[in-house]
């Protein structure tokens, strides 16, 4: 037999029963310590579920049994089926380079340990291990370079009651290509032999590691000992622990619903959200409400919506007439009359604003007049909780937020306190470098995410600033991380004096998103009722979201604004010969 320098060897023994921790410990020691030829790790985790790397968490296991006993879900790298584990569970992982390993020789181990209490354990040719016909040890292998690992779990005193609450076995409502556990009878050591212990198999494990790998007298290190970048542990938890890790692998797969319908779930997304049953059930049960409504409602609506074509959606006319009674939004009246409140009082704010910058007492300012709808529609339909980065001219959502008008005259005037909201105003301050702010709502949207919380980002920009690099990068971040954002283009046909026409051969600026691969919509800016609707309809997804919300990046363009006041003006404060300051109005209405 081969001697293997005893110092190229490594026995750790995890002390943490976190089991995400455990699960970056183990991926750590595969990818970072090559300069151990061969490494056993033994590790216990809390009570958790881990399934296969090809495998469907919501065909596999109860999640909402997990969810009401705060059973974290884990996906591994390596195949293999469905396993519980809980602190009756002893896992070893043997990483070694590939020539090198043998899984008949792991699993000696684990049978040479379980021999000492009497048990004589089968190896079986899927690398398990079974007691009188019962499985007691599962494996699975993963390669990483040139190395191998595989890595074996040990029943020794599971909650077998826990165990089987949580694995699923009605798999007919999903139908895919994922892997599915094969259901074995399985059984815990400690049935065969009354004094057997997690502390007593352990340490047996260990010595038959010494003496199967013939290794002579062996040391036991812990993670503090040998890990040196605790960041990049840090981020192997967080990689393990996130929702695109967990769900979005999941194999695409169909699901058909108790009332028949089917549902196609790629990266275990459907129609933007993380899928659940009780997302389609709350599908179901909208559409159900909406069901005398021609079309189905909303969900319909925007299932059909293709941003090529010239398609504005359309609520209210111009003239206020409801065209599309089957889509107008159930606003209480109270919400109502202060969202009409706000527009009125965003209207009289900005010619009074005006006046101001007219009469030289403020520098510059951004006039909205005929952008409110836009504004205070989008800014009603969102929670208080969600970001807001805005341009420059977006002070009906500024108003409905309660930004507090001084704070915003502040800014105009030129003071460094403008704009810096109290805590709980969550608005992003002036961004006035075109399109810029978009690259922060990214930012804040991919937090979100990041930090499991439930909050979206509403990003505002003007028709000109789609033509803006930053836009462009903006809504590719958005696309490729699949961030909760939704982009708002306030499309008021002009970009100081460049027109539409010339600032874009795009039909639409909602065709953008396709470039992007994410939804767009042409919405009629000056239609409140559309406006909330479409937003509202964007946003909610996130309510039934069961697992984590998750809101498609989208892009909606708000049409022609009509009723425009986009001319910008800036007060020059020049400095005469005499020496006597005289203030000029710079008008780039038509420069
Ligand atoms: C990077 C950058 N370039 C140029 C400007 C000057 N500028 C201020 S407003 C504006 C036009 C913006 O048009 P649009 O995006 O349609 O927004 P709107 O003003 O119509 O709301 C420009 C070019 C700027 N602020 N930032
Ligand atoms: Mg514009």
């Amino acid at each position: 037999m081969e001697t293997i320098n005893k110092s190229e060897t490594l026995i750790l023994y995890s002390d943490q029963n976190d089991p995400y921790f455990n699960q970056a410990l183990e991926y750590y020691l595969l990818t970072e310590l090559e300069q151990y030829h061969q490494i056993f790790f033994l590790w216990i985790n809390a009570p958790c579920a881990f399934i296969g790397r090809n495998q469907n968490p919501w065909k596999e296991l109860k999640l909402d049994k997990m969810e009401a006993n705060e059973i974290p879900l884990l996906r591994r790298k390596s195949g293999g089926g469905t396993v519980y584990h809980d602190e009756g569970n002893l896992n070893v992982s043997f990483i070694s380079p590939h020539r090198k390993s043998d899984g008949y020789k792991n699993l000696r181990v684990i049978q040479a340990a379980a021999s000492k209490f009497g048990l004589q354990l089968q190896a079986t040719d899927r690398y398990d291990l079974r007691w009188q016909g019962h499985k007691v040890t599962g494996s699975a292998f993963y390669m990483y370079k040139k190395r191998k690992m595989h890595h074996c779990t040990l029943l020794v005193d599971v909650d077998e009651s826990a165990l089987w609450e949580v694995l699923n076995f009605e798999h007919e409502a999903y139908q895919s290509k994922s892997v599915q556990s094969i259901k074995s009878p399985v059984v815990n050591l400690k049935k065969g032999n009354d004094i057997m212990s997690m502390d007593r198999i352990k340490a047996s494990v260990i010595e038959a590691i010494a003496t199967e790998f013939n290794l002579g007298h062996v040391s036991v290190h812990k993670p503090q000992d040998i890990v040196e970048d605790w960041d990049l542990l840090r981020h192997y938890v967080d990689g393990f622990k996130s929702l695109t890790w967990l769900y979005g692998e999941t194999p695409d797969f169909k699901y058909t619903s108790e009332t028949g319908r089917e549902y196609q779930v790629k990266k275990g997304q459907y129609q933007g959200h993380f899928f659940s049953e009780s997302l389609i059930t709350n599908f179901e049960s909208k559409s159900k409400k909406d069901g005398d409504k021609p079309e189905g409602g909303m969900n319909v609506l925007f299932e059909n919506y293709n941003p090529l074509t010239d398609e504005m959606i359309q609520i209210m006319d111009k003239d206020g007439h409801i065209v599309h009674p089957e889509l107008k939004p159930d606003i209480p009246d109270e919400k109502l009359l202060s969202m009409y409140k706000t527009m009125v009082k965003s209207r009289v704010t900005d010619t009074k604003t005006l006046q101001f910058q007219r009469q030289g007492r403020i520098l510059t300012y951004a006039p909205n007049l005929g952008q409110e709808a836009a504004q205070v529609g989008t800014i009603a339909a969102s929670e208080k909780t969600d970001w807001v980065a805005s341009a420059f001219r977006e002070l009906g959502a500024w108003l409905y937020r309660e930004a507090p008008l001084y704070k915003i005259l502040l800014y105009w005037y030129g003071n460094e306190e403008g704009m810096k909201m109290p805590e709980d105003v969550r608005i992003l301050p002036v961004s006035i470098p075109i399109a810029s702010q978009l690259q922060h709502a990214t930012g804040l949207a991919y937090a979100s995410v990041y930090k499991g919380e439930n909050d979206v980002v509403l990003g505002y920009v003007g028709d000109g600033g789609t033509s803006q690099g930053d836009f462009h990068e903006a809504l590719n971040f958005a696309g490729v991380m699949n961030v909760p954002c939704v982009f708002i283009v306030q499309n008021n046909q002009f970009a100081i004096s460049t027109r539409r026409a010339i600032q874009t051969r795009a039909k639409t600026i909602a065709q953008k998103s396709l470039a992007y691969g994410i939804p767009g919509y042409q919405v009629d800016g000056n239609d409140i009722f559309a406006v909330y609707a479409v937003t509202k309809w964007l946003l909610t997804g996130r309510e039934m979201e069961r697992v984590q919300p998750l809101l498609k990046p989208t892009l909606i363009d708000w049409g022609p604004i009509q009723l425009q006041m986009i001319q910008q003006s800036i007060v020059i404060i020049l400095k005469l010969k005499s020496g006597k300051r005289k203030t000029r109005l710079i008008d780039l209405k038509n420069t």
